[in-house]
């Protein structure tokens, strides 16, 4: 059954736009002793940032997972198009015999899995789509590595949002898992997955607890980048005396504990590379709101602003021309909210000897000068 299973290939509509990477060289390296790491969505943030670390600190031969869509979407790849040690191969979350295939067709020495439905306010418009990416797929992806390559290193991108409704300021490893949604409820589902797994068949399979990573290649519906792309839009209409588009989000108060996605890349490489397998919480330790990232990015965009109103009334205009640039907008409210996170890394920092370059300043200013720069 093993033999019969064909190494998975790229689609050819992939192809198509990323020419270079084929599998042409997939004998080559199964024969060799370099190391094969498959990374799941490579599309996302995480994933493409993951298979840049990989590929500048270790000599592994990378597979990243694409799954089709009608259109293609390689946006964070695209420079890696003549990379030789990376390739990409087809697996959807969603078709566990395309998990299957990957893990049977390359045989991995670590299987990285970052691909997710990673939105938590979508988790409620499609639960279920959620539940299988989030949690069913990982059952699938732990069976196919128990049953094809049990030596594989096994990662799984767990987060901050399966504490939920926290109960002590900060979390760290020890605080119970009390989601407030169905994105949350999967992953912490998952967390038990991985355990249960890594206990009963002695795998190699870890998830670490990543609270909010954001950066340049974030999604615009997240609401750090919808803030540097919608003021750099602001800022972009003020500079040309064109009409200013609104910037409208939900509750501002939420506080967050942002980091530089890329800061996390080597904190997850040191955990697959332990004696011993071990969940680690990785984070800033620092808190700032929603609003207090607005207010970081109008001032990095150098726009003078007065505060007016509250609750859901609360704008904020500019300060020459009282010009609305800000504003509540409720339908971006969630049916339950997780107020505050805050994480507690001093396990990763003191048994990993993790560290971080980035802070909350920098993290505004690198996002808000990347989406200028791109409206340029
Ligand atoms: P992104 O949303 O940027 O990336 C998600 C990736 O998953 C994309 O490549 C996406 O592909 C892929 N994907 C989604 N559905 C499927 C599917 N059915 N089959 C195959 N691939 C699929 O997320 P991030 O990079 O921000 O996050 C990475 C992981 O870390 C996720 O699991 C997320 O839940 C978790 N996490 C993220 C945190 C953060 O702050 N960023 C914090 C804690 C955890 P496509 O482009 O085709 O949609
Ligand atoms: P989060 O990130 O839910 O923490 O999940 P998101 O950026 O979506 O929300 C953060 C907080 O901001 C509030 N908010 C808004 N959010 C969005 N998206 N849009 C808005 O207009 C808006 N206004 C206010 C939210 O209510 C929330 O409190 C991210 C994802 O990357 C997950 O995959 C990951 O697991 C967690 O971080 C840790």
């Amino acid at each position: 059954m093993e033999d019969a299973t064909p190494t998975p290939k790229i689609h050819n509509s992939q192809l198509a736009e990323t020419e270079s990477l084929s599998i042409r060289n997939t004998k080559n390296i199964h024969s060799s002793s370099i190391q094969k790491v498959i990374v799941t969505g490579v599309t996302g943030q995480d994933g493409s940032h993951m298979v840049d670390y990989l590929l500048k600190n270790t000599n592994a031969m990378v597979y990243g997972t694409v799954r089709r869509l009608s259109v293609t979407n390689h946006i964070n790849i695209n420079h890696l198009k003549n990379e030789p040690r990376f390739q990409l191969i087809n697996l959807d979350l969603t078709d566990d015999y395309s998990i299957r295939d990957a893990v049977v067709g390359i045989k991995p020495d670590y299987f990285l899995n970052f691909a997710a439905q990673s939105f938590v306010d979508g988790s409620w418009d499609y639960p279920i789509q959620t539940w299988e990416t989030d949690s069913t797929a990982v059952l699938h992806m732990l069976e196919s590595i128990r049953k094809f390559a049990p030596s594989c290193r096994f990662y799984n991108a767990g987060s901050s949002e399966e504490f939920g409704d926290v109960i002590t300021d900060p979390q760290d490893e020890t605080h119970p898992l009390r989601p407030q949604s169905p994105y949350g409820a999967a992953k912490a589902s998952a967390r038990q997955l991985v355990r249960v797994y890594r206990e009963s068949y002695d795998l190699y399979a870890v998830q670490g607890w990543l609270f909010n990573h954001e950066g340049t290649r974030r999604g615009k519906e997240f609401v750090t980048r919808k803030i540097s792309h919608g003021i750099a839009k602001i800022k972009h209409a003020i500079e040309n005396g064109d009409e200013i588009p609104v910037l409208r989000l939900g509750n501002m108060d939420a506080k967050r504990d942002w980091t530089d996605a890329e800061d996390f890349m080597s904190g997850v490489w040191l955990m697959m590379n332990q004696d011993a397998p071990k969940n680690y919480v990785f984070a800033s330790g620092k808190m700032n709101t929603v609003r207090e990232f607005i207010q970081e990015t109008l001032k990095v965009a150098n726009i003078d602003y007065i505060k007016v109103g509250k609750d859901d009334q609360e704008k904020f205009v500019t300060k020459d021309d009282n010009d609305l640039i800000v504003e509540i907008d409720p339908k971006f409210y969630r049916p339950a909210e997780v107020h505050k996170l805050r994480g507690d890394c001093s396990l990763a920092e003191k048994e990993l000897g993790w560290t971080r370059v980035g802070d909350f300043k920098s993290l505004v200013e690198k996002m808000y000068k990347n989406d200028y720069d791109l409206l340029k």
